[in-house]
């Protein structure tokens, strides 16, 4: 009965054997188990949505001034647990990381009981080992020669893409690290109007300014056009600036397109500029022997982002940098704190990587990851990645035969499937600005009423000249051809009222 204990009671402050302690820990996991069985029971609801006011409402989510009973403590864990998005639950395709894969959360568990941080050997020996181990793996499935190189797990991908950013502008303009910026003419980069809103943030971030991420256009199915990025890479040196990265999407956010990277890496080898490849999403398709040649040439690449919290089902975070140059992050990033890298540790110091990190504590991401590629073996990813693309081919053709479902790109390289839902109504209007008015009021009218029937999650959006259409992301491992059926008849059913 924890009505009247405190956690005062729990350890350090009770004797051993800590009865308290794991009488409570036991009641929070129990609490955990029924979340992840739930979160797998299409009779559970995905969420169960409230608007902001009506969920403060709902919860006393004040912290007071003094301490509530354990008995309160639970109840706040459940009440938690009741209101969250189920991102495991097989109808949940709102996101690019979905799905529950157990082995990484238990990954995640212990290294929460571990509660140990990235920065020292001294401090995480064995998850260090780990990184270094499974960093290399990453590379030599990359491509590059005997997995050569570096690299790190950074809190996302956009951190992550500021690292390529950093490395990139260090490998040309050193100096720039302690002199600054204003040392170099204006320095620009290049990406896709289809990349990841991550690169503008980079630019903003060390100084380039957004401006100077120059938006190459994209052909008529999201991937980069290398004429466009060649006319301007030279229009920016007409205009005296300096170009120094091209930042490449393996996988764009909304599309799934992958730039024609070689015909880039040609462009850079020609212009001397870094080659970034942003794989956050495409990444995992590397571990598939079927789908991997969609990323054909990413070896050329000079730095990789690649999130196994995306495609292959880690839990979150989990998002790499790696870079082909090895001891470019460390010379990038290096401040040589003396209370922490210590040059006259008595263990080979090399082993420290906080040094390559732009920020010093650093949460161990790799433990789960780790767990998962031991139980899984690469061919589990494999099979995720098949499995993936053999549901989006069911989609596409359920779309196909369903009446008031148009696909917005006909054939989609990888798992992203946009489409529309058409209501009876507006079937006989012809296509054109007058129909898309209102077309793009539907899918925000669907989704609102998806949410607030809680049994699935799609995502929307309008992207260049296109109205609001579904973005239905397909990564999510408990998924089953029935749930991709479910998506249909389930807006269907919510389009015609
Ligand atoms: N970092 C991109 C995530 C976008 C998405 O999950 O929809």
């Amino acid at each position: 009965d924890f009505s009247k204990k405190y956690a005062k009671e729990l350890l350090p402050n009770e004797a051993n054997p800590p009865t308290n302690t794991v009488d409570f820990l036991r009641e929070v996991i129990e609490e955990l188990f029924e979340y992840v069985r739930q979160s797998h029971d299409r009779n559970e609801p995905v969420l169960e949505f409230h608007h902001p006011m009506e969920l403060k409402g709902n919860l006393d989510l004040e912290v007071p001034e003094g301490p509530e009973t354990l008995a309160q403590i639970l109840n706040d864990c459940r009440e938690a647990l009741k209101y969250a998005v189920k991102s495991g639950h097989p109808r949940f395709f709102n996101q690019l990381s979905s799905g529950m894969d157990v082995v990484s959360l238990a990954g995640e568990w212990l290294t929460s009981t571990v509660n140990s941080n990235m920065f020292t050997y001294e401090v995480s020996p064995v998850f260090v080992l780990m990184e270094r181990i499974v960093l290399k793996r990453m590379r030599e499935i990359i491509g590059w020669a005997d997995g050569e190189g570096d690299g790190i797990f950074a809190p996302g991908g956009t951190i992550a893409n500021l690292y390529a950013v950093l490395a990139a502008r260090h490998k040309y303009y050193p100096e720039i690290k302690s002199k600054g910026s204003l040392a170099q003419s204006q320095l620009c980069m290049f990406t896709s109007r289809h990349a990841h809103y991550s690169l503008k943030s980079a630019a903003h971030i060390v100084g380039i300014g957004t401006d100077n991420c120059i938006t190459v256009e994209t052909d008529g199915i999201g991937k980069m056009r290398p004429d466009d990025l060649k006319a301007k890479i030279s229009k920016a040196k007409d205009e005296g600036k300096v170009p120094f990265l091209v930042s490449c999407t393996m996988g764009t956010t909304v599309v799934g397109a992958f730039d024609p990277i070689t015909e880039i890496a040609d462009i850079c080898e020609e212009h001397n500029l870094w080659l970034h490849a942003d794989a956050a999403w495409g990444g995992g398709a590397l571990m598939s022997n079927k789908w991997k040649h969609l990323l054909d040439g990413i070896n050329r690449a000079d730095s990789v982002t690649w999130n196994p919290h995306k495609m292959m089902g880690a839990s979150l975070q989990c998002s790499a940098i790696l870079v082909k140059e090895d001891g470019i992050l460390e010379s990038c990033n290096a401040m040589h704190a003396s209370y922490l890298f210590q040059r006259d540790k008595h263990y080979d110091i090399s082993y420290d990587t906080g040094d390559k990190a732009i920020q010093c504590g650093r949460h161990v991401d790799i433990f789960k990851l780790w767990l998962m590629w031991r139980a899984k073996g690469r061919v589990g990813f494999e099979y995720h990645m098949n499995h993936m693309m053999d549901l989006k081919a069911h989609l596409i053709k359920l779309i196909k035969e369903t009446e008031g479902f148009e696909l917005v790109f006909e054939n989609p390289e990888y798992v992203n499937v946009c489409f529309w839902y058409i209501p009876p109504c507006l079937r006989k209007n012809a296509k054109g600005p007058q129909r898309d008015f209102v077309v793009n009021k539907v899918a925000p009218f669907i989704k609102a009423q998806m949410m607030d029937k809680g049994d699935l999650m799609v995502s929307y959006q309008p992207l260049d000249q296109y109205p609001n259409f579904f973005r239905m992301v397909i990564s999510n491992q408990a998924a089953t051809m029935d749930d991709i059926q479910f998506v249909i008849t389930r807006i269907e059913e919510l389009g015609k009222t």
